[in-house]
């Protein structure tokens, strides 16, 4: 295929970096995966298997532990996979429901595990997904820190371990 087959369209090269992504981590398979940035410890990275013609996804980390002496904070992710990633933090409403809304950032003291797990406080909320995620999927995210800077991590798609955290929220 010549390059002057590609329509202008940005997609073919995100198809292609998430091809080289694939190589790369699918030796060896793991059971976990982590990432590390400056004193940031970022453990397993996932997301949940999204349903035909869903619009958005939700991806999580199994934690993150700040093992320095400053605070940082969470303040952003973006994913070649959805058009924005926004931070989500879950909390149960006046009319007992709980409900899923937008924050800018998420605190990391010193020496405390953050988690941001399926079910949990936090998530990140994969708004407009540009095809479903599937379970085995590899996908990269970037997450940006106040302090430490950005990191890409490996998202893996897998279902929730825990199926009684998996009844649909609301926004
Ligand atoms: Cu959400």
């Amino acid at each position: 295929m010549s390059p002057n087959a590609w329509p202008s369209h940005p997609r073919p090269r995100t198809l292609a970096r998430l091809a080289v992504a694939l190589l790369v981590t699918f030796t060896p398979m793991l059971a976990a995966h982590d990432f590390r940035l400056g004193p940031l410890r970022i453990d397993h990275p996932y997301a949940t298997p999204t349903p035909p013609g869903a619009t958005n996804g939700a991806a999580y980390l199994r934690g993150i532990r700040n093992t320095g002496a400053e605070p940082d904070r969470l303040i952003g992710a973006s994913t070649p996979v959805a058009r924005a990633v926004e931070i989500h933090r879950s909390a149960v409403d006046a009319d007992n429901v709980m409900r899923m809304r937008r924050v800018d950032a998420i605190e990391l003291p010193p020496n405390v595990e953050v988690r941001l797990r399926h079910g949990g406080e936090y998530h990140l909320m994969l708004i407009d997904v540009k095809q479903p995620l599937k379970n085995g999927d590899r996908f990269p995210m970037t997450l940006r820190f106040e302090r430490a800077g950005e990191r890409e991590v490996m998202v893996w798609v897998q279902p929730p371990r825990d199926a009684a955290g998996a009844s649909p929220h609301k926004h």
